[in-house]
């Protein structure tokens, strides 16, 4: 099967990345996306999204005729999907990006064309897409009726890669490839030998989705075991950052590093597939998420904690006339996305409730988000380090690593990811 000519919809932090090294190994790739402005972005050859590389790749790729992007579907050889899969307020999974970019590109199917469900899904979904298709297109004959021999190809394969890293790991993870037939795992894994340097590993549908939810889980369930330590240590007056340190040199014992919760669009986001679709027996998937997401209420009480401490040593002083600093606000380190932030969500209610001044400190963006209020600024971090009475680290971006001890001398200081305090 050739694939000369491969349609990208969802032009996000995974969509993009794959769009561009699809077109870097010379495929005519046409890229889609319903924001107008992400479209323009790229056709201008640049990116609009923060990705080490992501942008010299993709303004070579648009430089010399292999990418472009457009708003509009055409016909291609293959359709990869990537678009988002949040959860609606019950934490079941929104599948309405998939079926709509389903309707969007099922005129343009013909027969022999592969379609890939790469965002990550909830068991069933790659079905419930290939119905759309079906329904939209009753022309064409799809695995569900016609088994090997049909039309339409149609696989799950789970983006894995990890943000920061995403043009490396596209090129050197080893993909996990679910067909809903052979045939499609097989046209599905030739599709992918186009760039991948990694094993592709055949399952079936069902089996790849419940993979990469496990994956995410298997790290949210262990950050889980890693946060309540973290409470546990705090109430017991030990170090958790030396504990964790100390545990680890047991050749058996591994755990990950505490933090201010858990952010990002995957790992706070996949286990409630999992929970929605088994919840009798989800029990401990569940529980981490929930240990996971009261991290940040517990940050604020801290916050509070701390705010109380120093009005006692400086009695002329008041919660209005307290100054706290917040360090960092994107989801993890070195990145500039904000996306289910736990930073976020501690500086949003401080913003909303705190009655004296804010010092908001990421040095990956140029503009706060209208959540923290017209008046929230975002100021650097020597002027924070500077001005702030209590300093809150939120994320451990490495600009905020090199401190002299004298710098933080005397403040109240509360170190989430244990950078200064390790
Ligand atoms: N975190 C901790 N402590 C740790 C490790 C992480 O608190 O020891 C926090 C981070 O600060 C962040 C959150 O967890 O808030 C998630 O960060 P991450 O680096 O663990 O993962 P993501 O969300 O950037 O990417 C994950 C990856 N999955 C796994 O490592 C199993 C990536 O490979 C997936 O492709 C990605 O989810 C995805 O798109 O699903």
């Amino acid at each position: 099967m050739l694939f000369d000519k491969v349609a990208v919809v969802g032009l996000g932090y995974i969509g993009l990345p794959t769009a561009a090294v699809f077109a870097a190994r010379k495929k005519k790739v046409i890229g889609i996306d319903v924001n107008v402005s992400a479209v323009n972005t790229i056709n201008s050859g640049n990116v609009h999204i923060v990705e080490p590389e992501l942008d010299i790749v993709v303004r070579a790729a648009v430089e010399q005729g292999y990418l472009r992007a457009s708003t509009v579907p055409e016909t291609a050889d293959a359709f990869l999907i990537a678009v988002p899969t949040p959860f609606k307020e019950d934490y079941h999974p929104d599948l309405s990006y998939i079926e709509a970019a389903s309707k969007a590109i099922a005129p343009y199917l013909r027969p022999g064309n592969l379609v890939i469900l790469e965002s990550t899904s909830p068991v069933g979904a790659t079905e419930q897409m290939a119905m759309w298709l079906a329904q939209a297109r009753p022309d064409l004959t799809f695995p569900s009726s016609h088994g090997q021999n049909s039309d339409i190809r149609i696989a799950h394969c789970p983006e894995r890669v990890l943000p920061g890293h995403v043009l490396r790991e596209l090129i050197s993870n080893d993909r996990i490839i679910g067909g809903l037939t052979p045939s499609c795992s097989e046209a599905a894994v030739q599709l992918y030998k186009t760039f991948t340097e990694g094993q592709c590993i055949v399952t079936d549908a069902r089996t790849a989705e419940m993979c990469k939810l496990t994956e995410n889980s298997f790290r949210d369930v262990n950050i889980a075991f890693a946060n309540e330590l973290s409470l546990i240590c705090d109430s017991l007056g030990i170090n958790v950052w030396e504990l964790i340190r100390l545990a680890n040199h047991h050749p058996r014992v591994n755990i990950l590093q505490p933090g201010p919760g858990v952010g990002g669009h995957c790992i706070a986001v996949d286990p409630w597939f999992i929970v929605s679709s088994v919840p009798e027996h989800a029990k401990l998937i569940r529980t981490a998420r929930e240990v996971n997401d009261h991290k940040p209420e517990w940050v604020l009480q801290k916050i509070d904690a701390a705010v109380g401490a120093f009005l006692q040593k400086n009695p002329d002083k008041t919660a209005a006339t307290t100054s706290i600093a917040c360090l960092g606000l994107a989801f993890k380190p070195d990145i500039d996305d904000l996306r289910e932030s736990p930073a976020m969500h501690i500086a949003t209610s401080l913003a909303t409730n705190y009655p004296g001044k804010l010092y908001f400190v990421e040095p990956y963006i140029e503009k706060l988000p209208a959540s923290l209020g017209a008046a929230a600024k975002l100021c650097d971090f020597d002027m924070a380090l500077d001005q702030a009475d209590i300093i809150v680290l939120l994320v451990d971006h490495t600009a905020f690593k090199n401190v002299s001890e004298s710098r933080l001398k005397g403040r109240q200081i509360i170190d989430t990811r244990g950078v200064w305090t390790s």
